[in-house]
């Protein structure tokens, strides 16, 4: 409480934004959210399907209108060694040169979500991998219908999405922002 609290005196007093100040203003949020758990992180990625059908406004819409919090966001031609060390474990399936081939045939928009459970919820929200599986109302059971071409990627563990954001995303490239909605989201 006292953590959050110093910490949003100094987003709303716009006191001095020096990095050392701002790493300390970042440092006490973490510490505030993280002691409630909040500021677990994800690797949510709309694939190039979803990209060149214009879904990605839908994507993130859902995310946001859920509660949880963007702390990174780009878009990208994935690299082939990105890729590779991404699906490292499916390299033996048959279906793996087709899943590098598919990924790499655009770009994809990589994001980080932020908040309490995301990477279980990201999931329950992006439906099973085989839209035929999908529930309505997931993002792949709404807009999807063949597995080679399932619009969204979210990480399954939160160890796995440690690992796939670090993969994907710089340090630098994530940003820590008090989000003033925070109080209408949680019982902070
Ligand atoms: P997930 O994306 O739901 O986590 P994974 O089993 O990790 O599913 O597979 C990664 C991706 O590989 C899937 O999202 C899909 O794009 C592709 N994929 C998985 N199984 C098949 C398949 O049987 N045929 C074609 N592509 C597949
Ligand atoms: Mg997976």
């Amino acid at each position: 409480m006292l953590l959050r609290a110093l910490s949003r005196l100094w987003t709303e007093h716009r006191l001095p934004a020096s990095p050392g100040l701002r790493w300390a203003a970042a440092g006490l949020r973490l510490l505030s959210s993280g002691a409630k758990g909040l500021c677990e992180q994800t690797l949510v990625a709309v694939k190039p399907d979803g990209v060149q059908r214009r879904l990605v406004g839908e994507i993130i819409q859902r995310f946001e209108r859920r509660g949880f919090q963007l702390v990174g966001l780009k878009l990208v031609q994935a690299p082939q060694d990105i890729l590779s060390a991404h699906y490292h474990d499916l390299a033996e399936k048959p279906f793996y040169p087709a899943l590098i081939e598919y990924m790499s045939s655009g770009p994809i928009v990589a994001m980080v979500w932020e908040g309490h459970d995301v990477v279980k919820v990201s999931r329950t929200m992006v439906g099973a991998t085989s839209p035929g599986e999908a529930l309505p109302g997931t993002i792949r059971g709404d807009l999807c219908v063949h597995i080679s071409r399932n619009a969204v990627h979210a990480s399954d563990s939160v160890e796995v999405a440690k690992k796939e954001i670090g993969l994907w995303f710089r340090h630098s490239e994530l940003v820590q922002w008090e989000c003033c909605a925070a109080g209408s989201t949680y019982n902070i």
